[in-house]
C-alpha cells in the first residue's frame, strides 16, 4: 500500500533534480552534476561533523582566517573538500568562500558556466558544544566563463540560480531550491543518499516566534528597537512572542521556515552593516524565504535587490514570515518620513 511504496520509491535529491532539469530541454546535466559534487561535499562534512567529538578533528587549527576568528580544523577540512569538490566538478569558473579572502578562479581547463559562493561551516564557534551548524550555499551562472570577473558573482541575489543549505544535527538536513519551490532531503546515512523528506515547503504567513540576539539591544536603531518592543510586550491585545536564538544562522533559519517567525540580524552602532556576509549568508537564506512564500528584507530594501561591491560585505537582515517580516518594513518606512 502508499507506505510501502514510498518506501520503495525513495527520491533522492539526485533523481529530484534531475526530474526538476528535465523541464528545460536545453539543460546538458551540467547543473545535475554540480549539484552532486555540493552533495558529495556535504556528505563529507556531515561525517566529519560527527566524527569531531570522538576524532578530536575539533580545537584550533592554529591560524585565523580573513574574519579574524579562530580557524577549527573542521572549517579547514570543510573549506578544502568544498573547493576540491567544486573544482573536480568541472562546472565552475569562481568560488567564493567565507574562509578564503580571495574568490578562487578555476583554471582553464576545469572551467564551467557557474559561480558558487558558499559558507563551508557556518556556525563554527558551536562545534565545541555540539550544537547544530552547516553549509551555506548559492549558485551563479554566468554569460563568459572562459574570461570569468569578479563582476560575476557581485551580482544581486535575485540572478541566483539556486541556494540551499546543509544542516548537521541531530540528522543531516539539506534544504535546497532551484527556483521552482522549497525541498527538503534528509541523509539516510545507511544509504549515503539525500532522501526527499520535505516536499514543497512553505513558512507560514505569521510566526509566534522572534529570534535576534538580545545581548545588542543596546546598540540597536529606532525600528529595530521598536520592534522587538512589541513582540514582547503586544500593544494589540496578542500573547507576546516566543525568543529562540541559537546563534548559528542555519539553524535559527531551518527553524523559522518550517515553524515560522522572523530571524533579525539588525545594524547596529559597532557593526553599522550588521554581521552576516550578503553572497553565502544574506542571499541564499533570502532566496529560500521567497521561495517558501516568506521574505527578506535589509531595513532599506529587499535583501535579493541589493547588488554586493565586495565578495565579504555585511547586510543587516530581517527574514522569515511574510507578515512579520511586513510589520518591521513599515517600521523602517515610518522612521524614513520622521
Ligand atoms: P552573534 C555564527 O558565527 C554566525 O555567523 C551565524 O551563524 C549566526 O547567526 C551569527 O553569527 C551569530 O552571531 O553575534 O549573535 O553571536
Amino acid at each position: 500500500h502508499a507506505a510501502d511504496a514510498h518506501r520503495t520509491d525513495l527520491m533522492t535529491i539526485t533523481r529530484f533534480v534531475l526530474n526538476e532539469q528535465s523541464k528545460y530541454p536545453e539543460s546538458r546535466g551540467d547543473f545535475t552534476i554540480l549539484l552532486n559534487h555540493i552533495v558529495l561535499g556535504c556528505k563529507f562534512v556531515c561525517s566529519a561533523v560527527n566524527k569531531a567529538g570522538l576524532a578530536k578533528l575539533i580545537g584550533l587549527a592554529g591560524e585565523t582566517n580573513v574574519q579574524g576568528e579562530e580557524q577549527k580544523k573542521l572549517d579547514v577540512l570543510s573549506n578544502e573538500v568544498f573547493i576540491k569538490a567544486l573544482v573536480s566538478s568541472g562546472r565552475t569558473c569562481i568560488l567564493v568562500s567565507e574562509e578564503d579572502e580571495e574568490a578562487t578562479f578555476v583554471e582553464p581547463s576545469k572551467r564551467g558556466r557557474y559561480c558558487v559562493v558558499f559558507d563551508p561551516l557556518d556556525g563554527s564557534s558551536n562545534i565545541d558544544c555540539a550544537v547544530s551548524i552547516g553549509t551555506i550555499f548559492g549558485i551563479y551562472t554566468v554569460k563568459d566563463y572562459h574570461e570569468p570577473t569578479l563582476a560575476d558573482v557581485l551580482q544581486p541575489g535575485k540572478h541566483m540560480l539556486a541556494a540551499g543549505y546543509c544542516m548537521y544535527g541531530s540528522s543531516c538536513t539539506l534544504v535546497l531550491s532551484t527556483g521552482g519551490g522549497v525541498n527538503g532531503f534528509t541523509l539516510d546515512p545507511s544509504l549515503g543518499e539525500f532522501i526527499l523528506t520535505h516536499p514543497d515547503i512553505k513558512i507560514p504567513k505569521k510566526g509566534k516566534i522572534y529570534s535576534v540576539n538580545e545581548g545588542n539591544a543596546k546598540n540597536w536603531d529606532g525600528p529595530t528597537t521598536k520592534y522587538v518592543e512589541k513582540c514582547k510586550f503586544p500593544k494589540d491585545g496578542s500573547s507576546s512572542k516566543s525568543l529562540r536564538y541559537i546563534g548559528s544562522m542555519v539553524a535559527d533559519v531551518h527553524r523559522t521556515l518550517l515553524y515560522g517567525g522572523i530571524f533579525l540580524y539588525p545594524a547596529d552602532k559597532k557593526s553599522p552593516n550588521g554581521k552576516l556576509r550578503v553572497l553565502y549568508e544574506v542571499f541564499p537564506m533570502s532566496f529560500l524565504m521567497e521561495q517558501a512564500g516568506g521574505q527578506a528584507f535589509t531595513g532599506k530594501q529587499r535583501a535579493l535587490d541589493l547588488v554586493p561591491t565586495k565578495i565579504h560585505e555585511r547586510s543587516p537582515i530581517f527574514l522569515g514570515s511574510y507578515d512579520d517580516v511586513e510589520e518591521i518594513k513599515a517600521l523602517y518606512a515610518a522612521e524614513g518620513k520622521e
